[in-house]
């Protein structure tokens, strides 16, 4: 193959039917702090999602970041290591202490058996993360977190529109974050939400995504700016017209690189958890060389070589990250470790054409 080929691609709506959203902000000049579009996308976000509570923000990262900060954690926060750098910074900005807990070798989420022996009179709240749209095992860790007396609080940032046992994941835990990056499923360009159930929260998220301001006299909280725009928000509107279309895309596109690789020696695919509705977010594949004869960065070299870029989502463990370093020990999650080492999500997006994932499948299987 010789194509550029990135592992994702923005979804985006026609020109002109943005063109059509975004024209009465010329009318208005009203272009961000909570204005029509803003409040437009909230109301419908509920909606599409089935929760009863959301705040957007300017991004999944501070949206998380702020959520730790409203739930007035201290001490320790179990966590997973398998993620983007934004899930262990949300805790680490906070003042808060992650506690790295193992994770599961078949859908990558944190492994709830292994929680219990991590907690100590510092813990005060458990952060999974639905990893590439696979549900955590929500009932066990519901469990947990209540027997304790922690908040459990989601990086959701994969999940939109995954749903578990026909409730949009959201609805899971005292609250969850979703991402709305330009690379997501659904997108506002840059933009994120929390969800929640308890009232209480819309408020305290209200007021710290702006400088904790209440009204003119009053300022409430150390709160920073975390605004979604206007634009933003236009981009949001015109994306969920689309996004039913688009998740059907994917799980074709998705469904081809099963059939081409499936029952491959040494290849582990993703797999499909009982009453989930997928999103078809990523499509990561974990390598075992011993099995396959190549390995995952082998893999990753030949691929990128034909202009191919699949991604190591999520290498290296944040625990390994050179900021925590002396910090955390990467080999006491030895799952997530070998999972982070061999594992390559390759591309997907809704209009990626078939032809090129068979192309895509042909490298990776002819080996070196
Ligand atoms: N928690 C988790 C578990 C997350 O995965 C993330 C974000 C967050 C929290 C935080 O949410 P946000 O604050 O981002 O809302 C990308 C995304 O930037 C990031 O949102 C995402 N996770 C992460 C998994 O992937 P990079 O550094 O890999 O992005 P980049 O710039 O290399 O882009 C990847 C590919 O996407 C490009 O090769 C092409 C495509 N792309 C990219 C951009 C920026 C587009 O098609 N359009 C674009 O505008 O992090």
């Amino acid at each position: 193959m010789n194509k550029n080929i990135l592992v994702t691609r923005s979804s985006m709506p026609d020109f002109d039917e943005y063109i059509d959203e975004i024209r009465e902000l010329w009318d208005t000049h009203w272009l961000t702090n909570m204005g029509v579009k803003h409040q437009e996308l909230e109301r419908e976000l509920k909606a599409y999602l089935g929760v009863p509570g959301l705040q957007l923000f300017t991004n999944g990262h501070m949206a998380l970041e702020m959520l730790l900060q409203v739930m007035k954690l201290e001490g320790e926060v179990i966590t997973t290591p398998f993620t983007f750098a934004s899930t262990t910074h949300a805790i680490v900005r906070n003042g808060l202490t992650p506690v790295f807990c193992d994770i599961r070798e078949d859908d990558y989420t944190i492994d709830a058996d292994k929680i219990e022996s991590l907690i100590t009179d510092k813990t005060s709240a458990i952060v999974p993360v639905h990893v590439y749209g696979n549900v955590c095992e929500v009932e066990k860790l519901r469990d947990i977190a209540d027997r304790y007396g922690l908040k459990l609080i989601y990086d959701a940032a994969h999940c939109f529109g995954v749903k578990y046992k026909d409730n949009g994941v959201a609805n899971f835990g005292d609250a969850s974050m979703l991402s709305f990056h330009a690379t997501k499923v659904f997108n506002t360009i840059e933009g994120g939400a929390v969800c929640f159930n308890n009232e209480a929260l819309r408020d305290e998220l209200y007021f710290v995504k702006n400088f904790g301001i209440v009204d003119e006299l009053h300022v409430k909280t150390v709160g920073g700016n975390a605004k979604m725009n206007e634009f933003a928000a236009a981009m949001g509107i015109c994306n969920l017209r689309h996004v039913d279309a688009e998740i059907a895309k994917r799980k074709i596109v998705y469904e081809r690189y099963m059939e081409r690789l499936d029952g491959v020696p040494g290849l582990k695919l993703p797999v499909t958890q009982p009453f989930v509705k997928k999103n078809y977010a990523y499509f990561p594949v974990v390598f075992d060389p011993e099995v396959f004869g190549e390995s995952r960065d082998r893999v990753y070299d030949r691929l990128l070589a034909e202009g191919i870029h699949a991604r190591k989502y999520f290498y290296p463990l944040t625990s390994a990250f050179e900021c925590y370093e002396g910090h955390f020990d990467p080999k006491d999650t030895p799952v997530a470790l070998k999972i982070s080492e061999s594992v390559l999500t390759l591309p997907l997006y809704s209009d990626l054409a078939l032809e090129d994932v068979d192309g895509i499948c042909e490298v990776i299987l002819r080996r070196a």
